[in-house]
Formats: C-alpha cells, structure tokens, sequence
C-alpha cells in the first residue's frame, strides 16, 4: 500500500489516525498543500480531483476518501474494529462520523478557506479556482459554535461520539475540534465532557502523528 499524506492539513490527520489504531505502517508520501503540490501534474496523476489523503491498496485501486480509506482498512484489517462491531454499532459509527463531518469540519473549512489570506480563490479544493465568500465565514463560525454543542450534548451522555467505544468517529471530531484553532475557536471552557473527552483521545499515541 501507498499512503499520501499532508502533515498540516485535517483530513489525511484522519487517514493517519486511524492507520495508527489499525497498528499498520504504511509507506507514506507527504504532499504539501502549503506549496501547491496538490495541483502539480505528477500528484494529479494519482488523484485528478487534487485532494489528500489518498490510499493505494495493494490491488492498486485509488482510495482518495476518508470513508473510503476506512472501509477498506477496515474490511482488510478487522482489529481493533473502528467502524463498530454489531449492526447498531455499524450503522452509529457512520451516522455519527456524517454528522461530525456535516456539522464541525464542513463550517470550520468553510470558515478558514473563505478568510484566511492563504486561501485566497481557493476557497474550495480542486482544480477549480473558487473566490473567498466573507459571509461565509462569518455563517460558519457560527455553525462551529453550535457544533461545540451539539458535541457537548452527545458526550455528556456518552463515553464516545458514537456511544460505548473508540471509533472512527471520534478520529474525525478529535482531528476536527483540534483543527478549529486555526479558526481561533476553541472548545468553550463551561464544555466539560467535550474537554474531557477531548484529553483523553489527545493522550492516544495515534493524536501524536
Ligand atoms: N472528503 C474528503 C476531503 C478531502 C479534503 O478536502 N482534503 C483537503 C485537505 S483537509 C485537501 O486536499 N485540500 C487541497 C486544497 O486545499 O487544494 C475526505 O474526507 O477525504
């Protein structure tokens, strides 16, 4: 397998997570998106939509979503399972892993990419240039806020995002919350579960990568 990574950016942090908690080491290319690599002919080649993470299996079938990066992990290396065990479980791993994806990392890209200087007309990925939209920033530092709830609420009532165990969807708000600092928004002090939950997935040898 061939694993492409960018070491900044969230979504191959989420790729690289759950290869960790797989306790699989796979060759890794990094590809910096700081410097455009993503748009170069030679990575384009690999992923014409120009987007990390990016898996090769060993079949050589191109994975380039987190999703499907991790039902073929998953599938190929059951143990420890990530997406849930039983019937129940399956189906609130995905459900929860859609939300956190819908609720915390869409509005938190929405929010840097439509007002960092950086992301001047790249306000969306691909090879398509997109002008910054400030309005959109300003809806989704809102949407983040109301994520921080949402979160709050789920983890008060349990140990993990998508109930009793650690699961692919803790990866994506770990990784999420943790990257909303380049927003300069932070889990809010009086969010005690969120912080607590958030310590713990922190002290995971996998949060160090
Ligand atoms: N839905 C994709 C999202 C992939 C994505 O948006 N990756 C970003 C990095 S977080 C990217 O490749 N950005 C390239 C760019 O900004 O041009 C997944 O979950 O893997």
């Amino acid at each position: 397998m061939l694993f492409y990574d960018c070491s900044t950016a969230p979504s191959p942090r989420r790729a690289r997570m759950f290869i960790a908690e797989k306790g699989l080491t796979i060759e890794t290319r990094d590809i910096s998106i700081a410097g455009g690599e993503q748009l170069s002919d030679s990575f384009r080649a690999v992923n014409p939509r120009a987007t990390l993470p990016v898996l090769i299996t060993d079949d050589g079938t191109t994975l380039t979503e987190n999703l499907g990066i991790a039902a073929y992990l998953e599938a190929r290396f059951p143990e420890p399972p990530l997406m849930g065990r039983t019937a129940d479980e399956k189906g609130a791993v995905l459900m929860w892993n859609a939300i956190v994806e819908q609720q915390g990392g869409a509005p938190i890209a929405e929010t840097l990419r439509n007002t960092h200087p950086s992301f001047k007309d790249r306000a969306l990925t691909g090879l398509v240039n997109h002008a910054q939209i400030p309005a959109l920033a300003q809806r989704g530092a809102e949407r983040v806020q109301a994520f921080f709830d949402l979160l709050e609420t789920r983890l008060a009532k349990s140990d993990f995002v998508a109930g009793d165990e650690f699961s692919m969807a803790d990866i994506a708000a770990f990784v999420f919350v943790d990257f909303a600092r380049v927003i300069k928004m932070r889990i809010p002090a009086a969010n005690s579960a969120t912080q607590a939950w958030f310590d713990a997935i922190k002290a995971r040898p996998s949060a160090r990568l």
